[in-house]
């Protein structure tokens, strides 16, 4: 089944806790990225321990090799289990992300492609399958997909075959979980779930369809 990841982009420390226990027996993972953790602090990672899960922790990072490395030190010590690096920086600066994860025993998944409109001005061309070939030579776990564009996911798949796909960008930003489902490892959704009324019911909907 694929497999379903909350994207926990609340930026008030109590409420993100409320959603994430609330939410928690329903999903394989939690994504934490800059909202919540500018303004809870990386000990945010901590406070979910108890939930047993994994973290991911969605910091893009695009930088140098070694700021990478001391990015990913930072964020694996903390207790995150994977990392999410932007891939156009270069092999050299992916491989430091990849290399640190796998030191911490943790994984590392680089952006292919992303979700919202404008990501077109950029990675198409041929930029996101030259970043998801680059994802595999440099041994990283898997790519960041659109959800939004399900024909681009496919061609990627090609390129990255057995490496996992986590796919952003159901519900809110338009989305079909069932369609994407078939084609990825992973959905990861934020404000479908989290603004909803009730997101365990918003939870099990995209269940029933995965
Ligand atoms: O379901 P949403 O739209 O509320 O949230 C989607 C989450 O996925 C949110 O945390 C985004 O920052 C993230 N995301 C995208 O929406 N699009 C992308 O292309 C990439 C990501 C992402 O997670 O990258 C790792």
């Amino acid at each position: 089944m694929t497999e379903l990841i909350l994207a926990l982009d609340v930026t008030v420390k109590r409420e993100a806790l409320a959603i994430a226990e609330l939410c928690a027996p329903h999903l394989d993972a939690i994504k934490l990225g800059y909202p919540l953790v500018i303004s809870s602090g990386l000990s945010i990672a901590r406070d979910l321990e108890p939930l047993d899960l994994p973290l991911i922790a969605d910091f893009k990072v695009a930088d140098i090799p070694n700021t990478n490395r001391l990015i990913a030190e930072q964020v694996f010590d903390a207790g995150f289990s994977s990392i999410i690096c932007h891939g156009f920086t270069g092999a050299d600066a992916v491989q430091a992300c990849v290399d640190v994860a796998a030191d911490f025993g943790g994984a590392c998944f680089v952006v292919a492609e992303m979700s919202h409109p404008g990501a077109t001005e950029f990675f198409h061309g041929g930029t996101a399958e030259k970043i998801a070939q680059l994802a595999v030579s440099c041994g990283a776990d898997g790519i960041i997909a659109p959800a939004t564009r399900p024909e681009r996911v496919r061609d990627l798949r090609k390129i990255v075959g057995k490496r996992k796909i986590l796919s952003p960008g159901v519900g809110t930003q338009g989305g079909d979980a069932g369609a994407i489902a078939r084609l990825v490892d992973a959905i990861i959704v934020g404000r479908a779930i989290y603004e909803a009324k009730d997101p365990v019911t918003a939870i099990k909907a995209f269940s029933s369809v995965r």
